[in-house]
């Protein structure tokens, strides 16, 4: 049910390959969207980009790196997050596609097994090197913030607009996170339980943590977001049971996580700025 792989003919080019640094960074730029954007509009400004994938014409990336979104009924977002950051991922030269793992139904939403799942899906279709784990409304507003893996897991929101742009507290890991597929592997992926609000994030940090791994961030100056305002959204109310989940981690992530996450696929669609992966997910009654 999934369309063939695009063939990656970069690979078999005599390319060079890319510059650890692009040639085309701009550093820091004021984010700014009109409400009345549209895809329609988004996707004449985008001719270049096929199925929501790109690569640069003039080098070979030096991975190859699918961005995981998970999503519900944040159209505005998801829009304005399109609108940025194709042109960002392109400025560095990476190889890369869009993914929204959209979760279906009004059941309580579920990050972390959406991002598995996302993980899951996207290794069907090609052999992506890095995986960012990305939140709908978050735009990063400095382009040496490289979207790229690093030899441990990565944290790429520092700060953010809403916070001062300060770290919200040690040990966060929420936001925007890189990691390599063999990070990811080891760590088995997020937990699939968590259902709503918070945890998810620390859940993923501790498994890091336990899997002798640590988490490195670029420095503060490039590492800052703009987050869309929004409010909490209905079906993703604070989830109560984080604090329990959270102190049995080392107890049950084996067994919790990617080697675990059952869902149901409803739809993968191939649009041109993005790739749709609409699922269920079972929620618990
Ligand atoms: C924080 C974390 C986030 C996650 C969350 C707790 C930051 C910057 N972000 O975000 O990574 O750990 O806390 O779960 O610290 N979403 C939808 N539709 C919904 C609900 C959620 O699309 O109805 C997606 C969307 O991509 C959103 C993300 O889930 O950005 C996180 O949800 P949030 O934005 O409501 O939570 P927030 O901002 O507190
Ligand atoms: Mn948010």
């Amino acid at each position: 049910n999934i369309s063939a792989a695009i063939e990656v003919p970069i690979e078999k080019s005599d390319l060079k390959l890319c510059p650890a640094l692009s040639p085309h960074l701009r550093g820091s730029t004021q984010l700014s969207f009109k409400p009345s954007l549209t895809l329609e509009e988004l996707e004449k400004d985008n001719p270049k980009v096929h199925k929501g994938r790109n690569h640069p014409s003039e080098c070979r990336s030096l991975q190859r790196v699918a961005i995981l979104i998970p999503y519900r009924n944040r159209e505005k977002h998801l829009l304005y997050l399109l609108k940025h950051l194709h042109p960002f991922l392109q400025r560095q030269q990476l190889d890369y596609a869009i993914y929204i793992i959209h979760q279906a139904g009004n059941g309580r939403f579920n990050r972390g097994k959406l991002l598995n799942v996302g993980y899951l899906e996207a290794l069907k279709e090609e052999k992506w090197d890095c995986f960012i784990f990305h939140d709908v409304d978050l735009l990063p507003e400095n382009d040496f913030n490289v979207y790229l893996c690093d030899n441990e897991p990565k944290h790429l929101v520092v700060g953010r607009n809403v916070t001062g742009y300060r770290l919200r507290y040690q040990g966060y890991f929420g936001g925007v996170t890189a990691m390599t597929g063999d990070q990811f592997d080891k760590v088995n992926g997020f937990s699939n339980n968590y259902w709503g609000w918070g945890g998810e994030d620390d859940d993923l940090r501790v498994r890091v943590t336990l899997n002798k791994m640590k988490v490195v961030r670029p420095f503060i100056e490039v590492a800052k977001y703009t987050m869309t305002f929004h409010t909490r959204d209905h079906g993703n109310e604070v989830n109560t049971d984080r604090g329990r989940l959270l102190s049995q981690v080392a107890k049950v992530w084996k067994t919790d996580g990617l080697n675990s996450c059952t869902y149901k696929l409803l739809m993968v669609e191939h649009n041109h700025l993005y790739i749709n992966i609409t699922v269920n997910i079972d929620v618990p009654s």
